[in-house]
């Protein structure tokens, strides 16, 4: 029998704090639809305010936030150039070609890099043959590569190459707080690279759901009236809301814990036999790797038996610290490890 459950699978396993669930018997409410629940009205200027951009929108997760973003800066047919291994490729089910209508134009993105002279070369030229680019879109951190920073400098050059030829960039931004807190560079700074930003508040922020999307005031207005195209105009939306509010005043900072723990789980499970694990692409709170000796899903069953949740995405493992695990739940997952690749008590 496992004593204890500790849960890597992800930072969205957190759940609301003490606080968070107190705010939400108290939160003034409206109905967001018309426009007018205080509490969602608050989240929202406080969002825009510290991404330093004039307007924000609360959604249902960052996937819709991103959507919202492809449909509004897209029309039917367009190009936008990303990274192959962005997350809005990967993992939002083919959303961009399914509802945005948009055709993807990827790009290597080492470690979430897209290289500027790479995108600069996929811009369309006017041509009778060529879809309209329409959208360049960037991530940080980069999800796939293990929750990297993308350095603002490289950010800075992808925005010239935009700005150049009149292109607009969004920024999935869903761990964009780590990616601040792990390089001291502020959100507001990375956000000045991007005409638009998603952020999620349902991952290392510990809400039970929401994401923002911020913009322009015209883009944001667009994209509201998306949001209750696809159904995501909610009513007394302040209930989760207030959560969020806490979050950004109160959770960011303890993002840098979730870091150190990821940089002592990954250390320790690093020499492990048969274990390949970049470890200089441990940035912040999430680590990715494989074993030479199982597949990944075989891995993931094997530690779940010890009480140690994990992912396996394709073919490597994934791991993400959050407010939810502590130093004792990363030793038990280090143990765990030893014991399922053959260098402990309990091996086989
Ligand atoms: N990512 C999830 C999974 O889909 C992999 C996770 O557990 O990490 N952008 C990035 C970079 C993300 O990592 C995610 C979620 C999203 C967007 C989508 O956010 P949600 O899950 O709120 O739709």
């Amino acid at each position: 029998m496992v004593e204890r459950i500790s849960d890597f699978r992800s930072d969205t396993v957190t759940r609301p704090t003490e606080a968070m669930r107190r705010s939400v018997l108290t939160a003034d409410l409206g109905d967001d639809v018309l426009g007018c629940d205080p509490t969602v009205e608050r989240l929202q200027r406080l969002a825009a305010e510290i991404i330093g951009m004039e307007a924000a929108l609360f959604v249902t997760s960052g996937t819709m936030g991103n959507l919202l973003a492809l449909c509004t800066h897209c029309s039917a047919g367009d190009e936008v150039i990303l990274g192959e291994s962005a997350h809005i490729i990967l993992h939002e089910v083919g959303g961009m070609a399914r509802i945005a209508h948009a055709m993807p134009r990827t790009l290597p993105n080492p470690k979430g890099r897209l290289d500027w002279r790479q995108v600069e070369a996929a811009i369309r030229s006017e041509d009778i043959h060529h879809p309209r680019t329409a959208l360049i879109c960037t991530e940080n951190t980069h999800e796939a590569s293990g929750g990297s920073v993308v350095p603002l400098e490289d950010l800075g050059k992808v925005q010239e190459v935009a700005r150049r030829h009149g292109l607009p960039v969004h920024l999935d931004g869903a761990r964009i707080f780590n990616a601040s807190v792990a390089s001291g560079v502020s959100v507001r700074d990375f956000a000045a690279t991007a005409d638009s930003l998603t952020f999620c508040l349902s991952k290392g922020l510990c809400c039970p759901a929401g994401s923002l999307l911020c913009g322009s005031r015209a883009f944001i207005a667009q994209a509201r009236k998306m949001r209750k195209l696809l159904g995501g105009g909610m009513r007394q939306l302040g209930f989760l809301a207030a959560p969020g509010i806490i979050a950004l005043e109160t959770l960011v900072d303890r993002l840098a814990e979730d870091h150190r723990r990821a940089r002592q789980l990954a250390e320790g499970i690093a020499g492990m036999p048969g274990v390949q694990l970049d470890l200089d692409g441990v940035q912040t709170n999430i680590v990715y790797l494989r074993v030479i000796t199982m597949p990944a899903q075989r891995l993931q069953q094997r530690l779940e038996e010890r009480g140690i949740y994990s992912l396996a995405l394709e073919d490597r493992l994934r791991l993400v610290t959050h407010r939810d695990v502590d130093d004792g739940d990363v030793e038990r997952a280090i143990a765990a490890f030893r014991v399922v690749l053959g260098k402990g008590k309990g091996a086989g």
